[in-house]
């Protein structure tokens, strides 16, 4: 581990102070002008936090990691960390970063695919069991795919891999949105989001689909029995939720044990849902966003019937992975939800009451796309970098 502070951060912010000599004036009539309108411009749920930052610096713990997208901390404190092109490695509590770990299946790494979120089983500690998803290619197309193993007890390898569910039907062009974030329920039961798949077809509202979902399933990737599409004809048991377009962040609150997710809108539309069994989140139906072109999506931003979520950008900030905080080393922060954001990249913090945004703050910004955050044995914040030469950045308490 190299103690440096933030230094490699610094480098886009240095790229960016080009020397330029503006004329000043009309930019100070337009920062006035901005001032003056702030409170207009405010969205429903996107309120801004005005108190300041709690000091922190970051810190590389872990380098030369590629492309970095899910990780778990063991029991002992190591972090077991996925890489996008099809590696899995530990991280030592010192930093150093293991050789790829052996029975790693072949994944399929076009677009936004390759080996994507990991997960500890809830009783890992006796099984040894993980689980972890990526993009893999069947005759048919391409889908998301869950998949359980056993970390060896040598920690060496994975073995006793075993596909437990595909997310159907696999779809033959295109290579993004295959979602792919796993978070255990206080029950034990396992839930992944599927992205959309890109799809113009309305996947994502289709019941007898598993793309943009977020499905709900046990250790053998079987439906529970109380699930809420479970006996409809034509449904796929598996369903939790649907109407998402691609999520890559789900998190069970710790106050209220509702479980959270968040998703890329297209341009705009950056949506934080609180997840309720059975409901539709919209997705293409209504959305806060545009599409790449500009043009409008489906009817508006809000129905009867669809769920609203209860924050959203407008810009977009991308977010990806996301945790809650509960930490002893940030008091402050305890109740948080931070989130990995891509473009702009950055880290966001929003504060949260019971199932609601209160506030947003923004740190590390416009410095390095991020894809996960995850909270340390340790209380400290741990942040992977969406880089080819990808980083495990630890958040200390300044002091
Ligand atoms: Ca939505």
């Amino acid at each position: 581990m190299s103690a440096l502070p933030s230094a490699p951060l610094a480098a886009t912010a240095r790229v960016a102070a080009r020397p330029v000599r503006p004329n000043l004036r009309p930019m100070r009539r337009s920062i006035a002008l901005a001032i003056l309108l702030l409170p207009l411009l405010a969205l429903p749920g996107a309120a801004q936090e005005r108190s300041s930052s709690v000091p922190f610096r970051a810190v590389d713990f872990a380098t030369g990691l590629e492309r970095p997208w899910g990780g778990a901390f063991l029991p002992d404190g190591r972090l077991l960390v996925t890489e996008r092109p099809g590696r899995m490695r530990l991280v030592g509590r010192d930093g150093r970063v293991s050789e790829p770990l052996s029975g790693v299946p072949r994944v399929e790494t076009g677009g936004q695919g390759g080996l994507l979120d990991v997960a500890l089983a809830p009783d890992f500690a006796r099984t040894r069991e993980v689980f972890f998803c990526h993009s893999v290619l069947l005759s048919e197309g391409a889908a998301t795919r869950l998949v359980r193993a056993r970390l060896a007890g040598n920690d060496s390898g994975l073995e006793a891999v075993t596909p437990i569910l595909d997310a159907t039907p696999a779809q033959s062009s295109g290579r993004n949105h295959y979602g792919c974030r796993i978070a255990f329920g206080p029950d034990g039961a396992l839930f992944l989001s599927t992205g959309d798949r890109f799809n113009t077809k309305m996947r994502a509202q289709r019941l007898d689909d598993l793309a943009g979902k977020v499905l709900r399933v046990s250790r053998d990737g079987a439906p529970f029995a109380d699930n809420p599409f479970v006996g409809r004809t034509g449904a796929r048991p598996e369903i939790w939720t649907l109407g998402h377009r691609n999520p890559q962040g789900l998190a069970f609150n710790p106050r209220t044990g509702s479980l959270w997710e968040n998703e890329f809108g297209a341009r705009g539309g950056d949506e934080v849902n609180v997840l309720r069994p059975g409901r539709n989140y919209g997705w293409p139906l209504v959305t806060h966003g545009v599409d790449y072109d500009g043009s409008r999506i489906g009817e508006g931003s809000s129905k009867p019937g669809l769920e609203d979520p209860i924050h959203i950008w407008v810009p977009s900030v991308s977010p990806s992975g996301m945790a809650f905080y509960t930490g002893d080393a940030f008091p402050a922060w305890r109740g948080s939800l931070f989130l990995a954001a891509l473009n702009p990249p950055g880290l966001v913090r929003l504060s949260t009451e019971g199932d609601r945004v209160t506030g947003e703050e923004r740190l590390l910004w416009n410095r390095t796309r991020l894809r996960q955050v995850i909270q340390g044995p340790d209380g400290l914040l741990y942040v992977l970098t969406d880089e080819g030469r990808g980083r495990v950045l630890r958040l200390e308490p300044e002091r």
